[in-house]
């Protein structure tokens, strides 16, 4: 049975061991670092040549020419015609709610005139091009690849490059088909730091993207990390984490479940309780001790328990709340009577359901709203992957006969300022009507 930690709000060592559970030391490896940067200066010499070695030695397989990575969007379809029709609804169903949701996210363009006719405004254009990193193995999830993609094509982005390993060849017929559903116009059979090298600087084979989003291995993120600056990237997302702040009025079986749902990601998820009720805290470690035997994860869920998990008891709700905000999860449950009214004063967090029927795993799939979230108390200074994520902005400036005049009076006494006496000229010339 797993020992789960136990904190006391009223310990007066409280923040230290809070501060110790919620460290995470994300990509720091400078071992992994050397190698990700190898990899990268490799396929930006020898391209193509490059991605086919890394595959053979890292995928197991030997691509017969470098066009053998690209699968054809026929093999897509082939996939969504072969998966099973309760899979295909589901994956349509969710595709169509983020899609609903996304739609709301589009950032607007917009203008406006001042008086002496100049007009100001803020133009907004979605990306060219971008590139979806997807894993392979056991985090290959099909729900992340509409998430990513999804929001992508509402932004307009014209031409969405998705990048998947294919350890010996294997792909994942579902992986393939949400692709299909959400849009997705290549995709490479190519995975780890050459995949995202290929990406941000190109290939003879693989188009340069402008941006590379999606989740991956210590390398992929490494290499995110790496590009950036060649490229935008989303973030670089760390292991799953669930704080649920609880009333003690929920059923514990539904409470011990969203904790093991977030642990059965990985070893390294985070899996938290916050109650003010003492009592209940037993109660919920009574239904975990019941119903982890019962599931197929349970080595990975008691290991993330152990080593990441905490049922914490604080003194009230207010208590709790103080506690959410220090950890900024990247999903928050206000399992409570009235959750809007504490939702109003949570300041830090991915994603907040809100009250007792709302499971975290709605919106891991299919609730609207998008799954990659903040991570690791990012959530201080960031926000969920969206459509803005894929749109850019340009300011617009349009000066009248008259605002030139106006406006050269200010720019050109700023320009004398900073000693820039073609910037002076540059705004008088403009502003003198003579
Ligand atoms: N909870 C994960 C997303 C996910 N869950 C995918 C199931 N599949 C992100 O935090
Ligand atoms: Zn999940």
């Amino acid at each position: 049975m797993p020992k789960i930690q136990r904190l006391s709000t009223t310990d007066p060592d409280f923040n230290t061991q809070l501060d110790a559970l919620l460290a995470w030391d994300s990509v720091s490896d400078s071992a992994v670092r050397q190698r990700v940067a190898e990899i990268i200066e490799q396929v930006r010499q020898r391209g193509d040549a490059a991605l086919c070695d890394y595959t053979s030695r890292f995928d197991g397989w030997q691509p017969t020419s470098a066009a053998a990575l690209e699968l054809p969007l026929e093999r897509l379809r082939q996939a969504l015609r072969a998966i099973p029709a309760a899979q295909r609804e589901a994956l349509d169903l969710a595709a169509a709610r983020i899609r609903a949701y996304a739609e709301r996210q589009r950032l607007q363009s917009w203008e406006y005139i001042e008086a002496d006719g100049t007009l100001l405004g803020q133009k907004i254009t979605p990306l060219d091009r971008v590139g979806l990193y997807v894993p392979g193995g056991k985090a290959a999830y099909p729900s992340s690849v509409l998430m990513n993609a999804v929001p992508a094509k509402v932004a307009g982005v014209a031409e969405l490059i998705m990048v998947v390993p294919t350890p010996r060849g294997e792909l994942n017929e579902l992986v393939l088909a949400a692709a299909a559903i959400a849009g997705v116009d290549r995709v490479f059979a190519l995975g780890g730091a050459q995949a995202i090298a290929a990406l941000a600087y190109g290939t003879e084979t693989v188009p340069a993207v402008d941006k590379v989003v999606g989740p991956g291995n210590i390398y992929v993120a490494t290499a995110k990390r790496a590009v950036f600056g060649q490229v935008g990237i989303d973030m670089v997302a760390g292991p799953s984490e669930i704080l649920i702040l609880c009333d003690g009025q929920t059923d514990p079986d539904w409470i011990a479940m969203d904790l093991f749902s977030q642990a059965e990601h990985d070893e390294d998820a985070q899996s938290i309780l916050v109650s003010w009720d003492a009592a209940y805290l037993e109660r919920v470690l009574a239904s975990i001790e019941r119903l982890l035997p019962g599931m197929e994860r349970a080595d990975t869920i008691a290991t993330s328990l152990t080593s990441r998990g905490a049922l914490i008891l604080a003194r009230d709700q207010d208590d709790a709340t103080r506690v959410a905000n220090r950890i900024a999860p990247e999903h928050l449950e206000l399992s409570v009577a009235d959750p809007q009214a504490l939702a109003a004063k949570i300041r830090h967090a991915g994603a907040i359901f809100m009250g007792r029927h709302t499971a975290e795993a709605l919106g891991d799939y299919c609730a609207g709203p998008n799954h990659v979230l903040p991570t690791s108390r990012t959530a201080r200074f960031s926000s969920p992957l969206g459509v803005y994520d894929f749109q850019k902005r340009s300011s617009l400036i349009m000066a009248s006969p008259a605002g030139a005049a106006n406006l050269a009076a200010t720019a050109s006494k700023l320009a004398r300022g900073e000693g820039l006496t073609a910037h002076a000229r540059s705004a008088e010339l403009r502003g003198d009507p003579g």
